[in-house]
């Protein structure tokens, strides 16, 4: 990694191009480069300035978590990708943080299951939803749902701009993937009846509860872990596939799995 004045960003942090010279050999270089994209997306004007502090509250959450991707996150991620395989309308809902750390792996997960892109932020401004878009347009993606007058729909008791949905997308979703997420929009869209499925680095915290499928674990390793079941599932035979998504939906249990996420946070404590 050398910090060559050009700034290549493929949307993979692997061959993410920091500005500043992050020694390969620094004991926290991933953690490093990964706040260098967070940064680098606020720049350019993708990242909420908010989305930064939001960062840092996550990496917390990842240090203590080993900053790698659990068996229990496995089990999550393997659950979540099969419910949203097994869906009939599957959406996948984006905010700055997830396009500033995994754009390109976001459009290729949506083609691979078939899903829907729809913006959708907390901080929304026009300026920001739009160069969102333009990003995951540059990593292929054909249509983004929720941009400017198109979240015409509004999710019901909800009063932060979160609420404004796109008719054609997160109004009319059975299963919805929603990273980085705030509790009440959660709640709000499981009462609606979707399934949720949450990435959240907090097992604690309301999304992370309220959720069908919460998976602990850094969005930025999850996305990537998630095409790979993908591809896995898509090499059975369509009726097997069909069988062993049910019977992992079935048999995956959030509450058990949250509660085992944070024991793997307190053993990494008591071993420090
Ligand atoms: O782009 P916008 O306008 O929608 O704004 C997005 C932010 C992230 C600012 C907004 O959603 C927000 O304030 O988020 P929170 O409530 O601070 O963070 C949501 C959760 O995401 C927290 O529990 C964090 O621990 C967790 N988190 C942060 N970074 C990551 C993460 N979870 C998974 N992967 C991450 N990289």
């Amino acid at each position: 990694m050398t910090n060559n004045g050009d700034h290549i960003y493929d949307g993979d942090y692997s061959n993410y191009n920091p500005h500043f010279h992050i020694p390969p050999t620094h004991p926290r270089a991933q953690s490093l480069l990964i706040r260098e994209m967070l940064v680098d997306g606020y720049r350019k004007g993708l990242v909420a300035s908010e989305g930064l502090i939001a960062h840092g509250r996550g990496e917390a959450f990842d240090y203590l978590l080993g900053e790698k991707t659990s068996s229990m996150a496995q089990c999550a991620i393997e659950a979540a990708t099969s419910a949203l395989l097994l869906s009939k309308f599957p959406v996948i809902s984006v905010n700055g943080n997830l396009v500033a750390l995994c754009a390109k792996n976001i459009v290729e997960l949506s083609h691979l299951i078939g899903a829907k892109i729809e913006v959708n932020l907390f901080y929304r401004t026009i300026k920001r939803e739009s160069l969102i878009k333009k990003e995951l347009e540059r990593f292929g993606a054909k249509e983004i749902l929720g941009v400017t007058s198109s979240a015409s729909a509004v999710i019901p008791e909800l009063q932060s701009e979160r609420r404004r949905v796109d008719p054609k997308g997160i109004m009319k979703a059975d299963t919805v993937l929603v990273p980085l997420e705030d509790g009440d929009r959660t709640e709000a869209l499981v009462k609606m009846g979707k399934i949720v499925v949450a990435i959240d680095l907090n097992p604690g915290s309301r999304t992370a509860r309220s959720a069908n499928i919460t998976i602990v674990d850094n969005a930025i390793r999850a996305i990537p872990k998630m095409i790979m079941v993908v591809r896995k599932l898509k090499d059975l035979e369509r009726k097997q596939r069909e069988m062993v998504m049910k019977r992992i939906v079935k048999e995956y249990d959030n509450h058990k799995n949250l509660i085992e996420s944070l024991s793997v946070m307190r053993g990494n404590i008591k071993g420090s």
